[in-house]
């Protein structure tokens, strides 16, 4: 009866369940209100309408009701905040495994380049059944990736990383839409993420890719000269790289920070911003400079560097930094502890 009508989008990703159940109740609760309301004044309506003999009894204060009426709404509105704020953490914490894809939105198109390199417009492919995260930023201005059949909406901000995730459960082609007003052809700032079976989806990857987006971001490493301070024998004027990512830093001023991927972005385009401790302050910015894809490539080399196992880090690893450079507080979770 509904097929020209769906009632829900597609359901295509592992929150969308979550997401509908919480958004289920929620208009149970409101109907119920509702119903209990408008119950109420139809009842009274009829009960007290104007006759001989009856009259209704004001009640003026009754400790029973103001407490029936506090404290049940009270445990429904502590259960909705609990239960929402399960579904957000959830919807909000990419698994630490996840396949990454960087988003660079403009006026007016979506592009996206997967760690793997390949390159894509107004289309992401991704494999059934596996956890993808998109490290997101704008290019203008405010845009938002928006894919109602995985109940997955984040705004891409400039000047910022923003993180989304999801795992798609259905094979299929599902829209993409960018949902803040972002000019003239904002509404045609549409795509698809297209979900495959994992064998397909290798065979999309396998074909033309420029390399590993890490690779990408080691020739622009070289290319910028941040490799003349940046070196990997902890003889350079800049900090060793290696082992860097995801892990607390220590700045000059005492604070500690995270280093994830707004961190390693903040350094490269405004390093004056977070100086790290023990080092002078000599890093140029390179603002204006790289491109958004240039520097998602060297975030995503950074981070190469701190997996063991890649080629660029099995040279050295994170145990080779002097513990004086690089302590680690107690504090492994949290982007910034004090
Ligand atoms: C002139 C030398 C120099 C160049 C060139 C340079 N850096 Fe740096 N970099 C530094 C110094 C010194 C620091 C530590 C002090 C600070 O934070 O400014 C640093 C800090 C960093 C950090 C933070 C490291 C940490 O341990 O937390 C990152 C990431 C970084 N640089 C990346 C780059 C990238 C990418 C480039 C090239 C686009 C580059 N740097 C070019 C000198 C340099
Ligand atoms: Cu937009």
């Amino acid at each position: 009866m509904f097929d020209n009508f769906p009632l829900w989008p597609d359901r295509a990703s592992t929150a969308a369940g979550n997401v509908d159940a919480l958004f289920i109740f929620l208009i149970i609760v409101s109907g119920l209100m509702t119903g209990l309301i408008f119950t109420a004044v139809l009842y009274f309506a009829a009960r007290y309408r104007r006759q001989r003999g009856v009259r209704a009894e004001q009640i003026e204060g009754s400790t029973p009701l103001e407490l029936t009426w506090s404290v049940i709404p009270f445990f429904v509105f502590m259960a909705i905040f609990a239960w929402g704020a399960v579904v957000y953490f959830k919807s909000r914490t990419p698994p630490g495994d996840s396949t990454e894809v960087y988003v660079v939105a403009k006026q007016w198109m979506w592009k996206l380049e997967h760690a793997e390199g390949q390159r894509e417009i107004n289309e992401l492919h991704v494999p059934v059944g596996r956890d993808v995260k998109l490290i997101m930023t704008s290019q203008d201005v405010i845009h938002s990736f928006f894919v109602p059949a995985f109940r997955m909406k984040q705004d891409v901000v400039p000047g910022r990383y923003t993180v989304a995730w999801f795992r798609a459960t259905k094979p299929g082609t599902y829209h993409l839409f960018c949902t803040q007003y972002c000019g003239t052809q904002h509404s045609g700032m549409i795509g698809y993420v297209i979900v495959q079976e994992p064998a397909q989806y290798e065979a999309w990857m396998s074909g033309g890719s420029t390399g590993p987006l890490s690779a990408t971001g080691e020739k622009i490493f070289a290319e910028l000269g941040c490799v003349t301070c940046h070196r990997t024998d902890s003889q350079g004027r800049g900090p060793n790289l290696q082992g860097v990512f995801g892990k607390p830093v220590q700045l000059e001023d005492g604070r500690s920070v995270m280093a994830d991927e707004n961190y390693i972005r903040e350094c490269i385009l405004d390093p004056g911003a977070k100086r790290v401790k023990g080092f002078q302050p000599i890093m140029p910015t390179f603002q204006g400079l790289v491109s958004e894809e240039q520097v998602n490539a060297l975030v995503a080399y950074v981070k190469s560097l701190a997996q063991p196992g890649t080629a660029a880090a099995t040279t050295k690893t994170a145990a080779v930094v002097s513990p004086q450079d690089r302590p680690e507080p107690a504090h492994s979770t949290g982007s910034q502890v004090q």
